[in-house]
Formats: structure tokens, sequence, C-alpha cells
């Protein structure tokens, strides 16, 4: 049965003001299965209205009192877990047990989101004068717009909505026009937690129209972002202009290197889940795996012989791998990458079509795909967002090392070794906001900071942690209490 969800503006569910609507597609299907707003400029004025209008008492509610809204926000989110797994599955396409983990990647932020409530913490120091005390503490910063991507449907939208409202922050968020009933069933579940009307407003559209006048409206103080680095970089230039708060997550083109002592298994086991997973459209996918040219032989054969034989097809099936691409458009722009690979001269090793057999051909499916690439090649530097993994081979280590620093991405990067100075020498080397040993580039833990060196990051990072998003969320503003009861000199007033 098609869902049709609204905006929530105010607290109140609602059209467009334009009633006009948009479809979303099951990927692997083509079928519609829900509509929501597309909005215009009126709904989005509307939406920032009612978030300046909450943040006047929702940034004086005492955090606590926010933290045990979200605590209910949890539980109401773990209640429907199943539910939100399977929407974001026939929504997104990625495997149910994916779909259920990306649920749980929000469970997760809202439980530790409703602890953070009750700590928020700044620091007390000692003044150098007398009867004087000094403190420093964490303040809101004022109405946020939240922009998320279609790949992680319900956990980026929470990694950003919940520190920004345990923070004392209003919201207004604008999820991807492709899976944007999962993020509405997210902020359904969330409001129905107790939220004031206004906190959390949510408008539905897309990126050129809609996104685009909420993140340089005048009424936003600062932008949350996450999706291509194209869209980033050219978000983050006009926010500078702007004078607001702007952090993007953006892409990557994650390495696993793999050395010559490493645990081969081990490794080809990573290597399949880093680079096929959610059909590589992480911005942490292993799209490049760089192998010690000892272990090259071996590796290569293995690796291409478990991927061809991942299964590929509704992520419902329980049987299935491997799901679709999210639409035509993706479709169209792996193909293209898979196409600029051959005619630059890579060894296609395996895979390299889209398949159509049977009701696959109603869907964006396509094969897991190998090439045997040298790392100038545009499909080893280039973020392509698809089943299709760059297999590299190197000298040793420092020549992995150079090969995997050696693009303008550094979001997440692997080691593969048994060495524990070879692990050292790759913590300390690779140039990447993540490095995992002896584990795949995805699947960060949301109590860790999550985000990017180079093109992959701008500004504060992700999820929690010191250094996490309530850096993000939050401004440090300094206190001094005077209770002397005479004019006291910093630096000046020596005895
Ligand atoms: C993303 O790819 O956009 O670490 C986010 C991971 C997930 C989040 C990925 N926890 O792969």
């Amino acid at each position: 049965m098609a869902l049709t969800l609204k905006n929530l503006i105010g607290g109140r569910w609602q059209e467009a003001a334009s009633g006009k609507t948009l479809a979303s597609i099951n990927p692997a299907n083509g079928e519609v299965i829900g509509t929501v707003p597309s909005s215009g400029k009126v709904d989005v004025d509307k939406a920032v209205e009612a978030a300046r209008e909450a943040y006047k008492k929702w940034r004086l509610t005492p955090a606590p009192k926010r933290g045990e809204i979200l605590f209910r926000a949890a539980g109401l989110l773990l209640k429907h877990k199943e539910e939100l797994g399977r929407l974001v599955t026939s929504e997104m396409g990625k495997v149910l047990p994916e779909g259920l983990g990306d649920a749980q990647e929000a469970i997760d932020m809202a439980f530790y989101m409703a602890g953070e409530g009750r700590r928020l913490s700044g620091e007390t120091v000692p003044s150098e004068l007398p009867a004087k005390d000094c403190k420093s503490v964490r303040v809101p910063i004022g109405v946020f717009a939240l922009i998320t991507p279609w790949n992680f449907p319900t956990a980026i939208p929470a990694w950003k909505m919940l520190p920004a409202i345990i923070s004392g922050n209003t919201v207004v968020f604008k999820p991807s026009s492709y899976t944007p009933l999962s993020a509405g069933r997210l902020v359904e579940l969330i409001n129905e937690a107790g939220l004031p009307d206004g906190v959390v407003n949510l408008v539905h559209g897309t990126g050129d129209e809609t996104g685009e006048y909420l993140s340089t409206h005048p009424g936003i103080d600062g932008v949350s972002f996450t999706g291509s680095t194209a869209v980033g970089l050219k978000l983050a230039r006009v926010c500078g202009g702007l004078d607001k708060e702007i952090s993007c997550e953006m892409g990557g083109k994650n390495p696993i290197i793999v050395m010559d002592d490493a645990r081969l298994d081990l490794a080809i086991e990573g290597a399949l889940w880093g680079g096929f997973g959610t059909s590589g459209q992480r911005c942490t996918a292993a799209s490049r795996v760089i192998v010690h040219k000892k272990v090259y032989g071996e590796f290569k054969e293995r690796f291409v012989r478990m991927a061809k034989a991942l299964k590929v097809g509704d992520g419902t099936d329980p049987s299935t791998h491997m799901g679709p691409v999210i639409n035509d458009a993706q479709m169209k722009k792996v193909l293209d990458y898979i196409e600029v690979g051959k005619k630059e001269g890579a060894r296609l090793a395996t895979g390299g079509r889209r398949l159509t057999d049977g009701s696959l051909a109603k869907g964006f499916f396509i094969e897991p795909t190998i090439f045997e690439a040298t790392p100038e090649m545009r499909i080893a530097r280039e973020e392509i967002f698809g089943p299709v993994v760059a297999l590299i081979k190197a000298e040793g280590l420092e020549d992995a090392i150079n090969i995997a620093n050696n693009v303008d991405y550094g979001l997440s990067s692997s080691i593969y070794t048994q060495d524990v100075n070879n692990t050292a020498i790759a913590e300390r080397d690779l140039e990447a906001g993540l490095v995992y040993i002896n584990a795949p580039t995805i699947g960060a833990e949301i109590q860790l900071p999550f985000g990017g060196t180079k093109k992959s990051g701008l500004g504060r990072k992700e999820a929690g942690g010191r250094g996490g998003s309530l850096d993000m969320f939050t401004k440090w503003k300094v206190i001094y209490r005077d209770f002397s009861g005479r004019l006291q000199k910093a630096q000046i007033d020596k005895d």
C-alpha cells in the first residue's frame, strides 16, 4: 500500500502550499511506494519561522528534560525498528539486514543523545584573581537546516537531528527526495515522543529547489549537509559568504590496504563487505583495494571468485547479498564509469554489466564489478558510488600508503596486516578521518566522531564523542563572575 506523507511545520502535518507532490520509487522494481509534498519557498519560509519561534522556549528547556523526550523517541524507534528497516530497504534498496542496521544506528543515536542531556558539560577553571570564578558552557546556536542523503535514510538524519535538538537548537530538515518516506517515518516517531511544536520541522522536496532555498535562508543559523563533494563545496562557499555555520560530510575513495602478511580470508571478506555492501553506495565504501605484490595474484583470484558468487536481487529476499543502486540516473553514472575504466585500459576482472534477467529488468541492478587498475586512472581516483572496486598492486607498505593518500578524498581507510608495526605506521600516515585495522572501511559506530579530511569533510564532525556533533551544534560561552565587590583588572592587578 502506497504511503502518503506530509510536511511537518510548527507541529502540524500539511501538504505543500502548491499541492505538488513527489513520488518515492522502490529501486528494486520501479514501483511507486508513496508520495510526499514537493515544497516551495512558502513552505520553507513557514518552517523556518516555526523553528525560530520554537527556539525561544526550547533553548531554555532543561537539557535533561529534552533528554527524556529523546529517550522516549529511542523507545518508539526501537518498537518500530522492523517497520523502519523494511521501509529503508524498499525505498533505498539495501538488503534487509542493512535496512535494519540503518534503523539501529538511528536508535543508538537516540539513546546516546538522550544521555547527553545529562552531560553537555563545560569546564570550570580557577581565576587569576581572588573572589572571581570562571566557567565555560555549551550553548545552542539557533535554527539549523539539515540536508541529508539517500544512502542512510534514517541513520544520517538521526546523526544530525538528535544532537541538534538535545543541544537546544531547533531544526528544519530536508531529506533526500529519493528516500523521503523513511525520513518521514523517522520524524513521525521522534515527534510522537512529545517534542514541542516547531522543534523539528520537516520539508520534503528536491535539493535544487527546496534544499538550496532552505540552506541560504536568512532565518537559518547553520547548515549540516551530507552528500556529494560537488554540492557540499558549493554549499560551503555560499554559506560561508552568508556567515552561517556549516558542516559538510562529502565523498570518499576509501582504500583497503592488504599487506603480504595479512590473513587473506579476512581481507577478502572485508573487501567484499566494504566494496559491495550497500551496493558500494556508502561514502565510506572500500572502492579501492591496494594489495601487496607478493599476495596480489592469490588475492585477486579469490576476491573475484567470491564477488562472482554474490547474489544480486531484491533486498527483501533473504538470499540476496547485494541490492540495486538507487535510481536510473545513478545506474547510468556507474555504467558510464565502467566504460571510462575500460577506455583508460583497466582490466575488467569481473562484472561490468547491468542485470536484466527476469524481474531484475524492472530495477536498477549492476553486477559486482572489479577492475585491475593503476592509481592514476579515473576509476581509481573519482568517487563512483556504486559496486565498482579498483584493485591496485603495491610494492610495499610505503607505496601502498602513498597510493592510498594520493587522491582528493580522505574519509575512511583500512589496513589488513598481522604486523603491529605496520598498523602503527598506517595509523600515523593514512590521510583519513577513520582508520580501520583488520576491518573494512565501513561500519563506524555512533559514539565516536565521524568525518573526513581533504575533500571528504568540511567543518565539524558528525556523531558522538569529543570532537563530534555536539561541537557542531553548540558554541562555547565563557562566563566570568566577580564577587569581590571591587573592580579587579586581569593581567594588571598583581597583588
Ligand atoms: C555514509 O556512508 O554516508 O560507517 C555513512 C559506516 C556507516 C555510516 C556510513 N555507519 O559505514
